[in-house]
């Protein structure tokens, strides 16, 4: 732990950032490109403790700062102090000191028996809200102290603040612990105190964060949506460095991609030419549409289009060729420019290869894609909009293999061929199929079936 810190003040986001980039095997979508830092005065422990809050459509860190001066309080000794950190129109990263109505000079009175001394008070050392849009702050002060018998004991009760959600100067007073006539603690002292300087770290534990990270920035805050691209983010205290990070969610996009195949294909009469001679032929049309949450400009998709997917797979040659630029290729690749929810779809031509040996099983194409470059008009320098991910299912290639989109209630069957599929070639009905000696209407042909 001792190294740790020691490296920690070297280079205390590195660290942070390598830790943080641990937490990317559980938060795979945290941007750690455009961090988002707030520092408060040296050794002030600034960040402690951290909170997301929001109110009024505003959105604000707030930052426990425990052994920081106040500004507010300053004829007493290092009380601590919370700041609030604008998250938009903040292009300095300016955190200003909460005021929060507290008293400037020792023994104010706090009850029948109560003064206060609020020297070290660790103002900040646990903030913590209500669970709900525009709730309340939970402020304490975990070594704040009533000298009321100050001759015989000082009791070290603990403060808390109430802040209202504007987070306004007037907020109530909690002291938990206190009792009035009472000079010596119960045995229930030791839960209120808990209560003062544990409660946020209750919280905490109960969630899965990664240990090494919670061993560094003790403090974390998530669950509200910071930058308003529709995702909630993190924000890491690291008070060994007075600093906060917020930290970004990209949006997670998925990608809808239908290949579409005529329903079949009449080799009696051949409908295209390869340059030397008449070839048996097909129109195909892959259609792409994304769909996410505020994910604003366009997206770039890299995709490959390949013929006769399952023969490649096997090291054979495909049965049918895709036609670009007068060449017949296996496969092409291109790529396309999308916004969200537009379809685009691309119309390709594939050559039957004359002498097909295989006219039993499946002709198959596959689309596969990735995610290119995010594009932006009038893209904003403070908060910059983060590029999209793609949605990654356990186990699941980014490909899409044809099927057909029918209108509902129809089977796909084509019902010229349903003789043929009676023959139980057809047993996988969402793949085409190259089939010979149909024998309906009285001719011979082959077909692709789509499905
Ligand atoms: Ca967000």
């Amino acid at each position: 732990m001792a190294g740790l810190l020691r490296r920690a003040e070297r280079s205390p986001f590195k660290l942070l950032l390598s830790m943080a980039s641990l937490s990317v095997v559980y938060c795979y979508n945290i941007d750690l490109d455009h961090t988002i830092i707030f520092h408060g005065p040296n050794g002030s422990f600034f960040g402690y403790s951290v909170l997301e809050h929001s109110h009024d459509d505003t959105r604000w860190v707030l930052v426990g700062a425990p052994k920081a001066d106040s500004k507010f309080s300053s004829s007493i000794k290092s009380p601590g102090s919370i700041y609030k950190c604008r998250v938009h129109s903040n292009p300095d990263r300016r955190c200003t000191e909460l005021n929060i109505g507290r008293e400037n000079h020792r023994g104010t009175p706090c009850g029948k028996t109560c003064k206060e001394d609020r020297d070290e008070e660790w103002m900040g050392v646990s903030l913590a809200r209500q669970n709900k849009a525009d709730g309340s702050v939970l402020a304490c002060a975990h070594r704040w102290k009533n000298i009321y018998y100050e001759s015989e004991y000082i009791l070290p009760h603990g403060f808390c603040s109430i802040l209202p959600p504007n987070l306004q100067a007037n907020g109530k007073r909690l002291i938990p612990c206190y009792e009035e006539y009472k000079k010596k603690y119960g045995e229930e002292h030791g839960s209120c105190q808990a209560g003062i300087a544990g409660s946020f770290m209750e919280r905490l534990s109960g969630r899965s964060i990664d240990p090494v990270l919670r061993m560094f920035g003790q403090s974390i805050s998530g669950g509200v949506d910071m930058d308003k691209n529709g995702y909630h983010d993190l924000t890491i205290g690291a008070f060994m460095s007075d600093s906060v990070v917020l930290l970004r969610t990209r949006p997670v996009i998925s990608v809808d991609v239908s290949i579409l195949l005529p329903a079949s294909i009449n080799i009696t009469t051949p409908q295209c030419h390869d340059g030397t001679q008449q070839v048996n032929c097909v129109n195909i049309s892959v259609c792409f549409r994304f769909h996410g949450k505020h994910v604003p400009g366009e997206i770039g998709l890299m995709y490959s289009l390949i013929a006769d997917i399952a023969k490649k797979e096997k090291g054979q040659q495909p049965r049918v060729f895709l036609v670009s630029s007068g060449e017949t290729v296996a496969q092409i690749s291109e790529k396309i420019r999308l916004s969200h929810l537009e379809e685009k779809c691309e119309q390709y031509l594939a050559h039957v290869k004359r002498r097909v040996k295989d006219v039993i099983s499946p002709i198959v194409f596959e689309t596969s894609y990735s995610l290119e470059e995010h594009i932006v008009g009038n893209e904003e320098k403070e908060l910059p909009a983060l590029k999209p991910i793609l949605r990654w299912k356990k186990g699941q290639k980014i490909a899409q293999r044809n099927q057909k989109r029918l209108p509902s209630g129809t089977t796909a069957m084509p019902t010229n061929l349903m003789q043929c599929a009676t023959y139980g070639v057809n047993t996988d009905r969402l793949t085409p199929h190259l089939l010979n000696f149909c024998s309906n209407a009285g001719s011979t042909h082959m077909s692709i079936i789509q499905r």
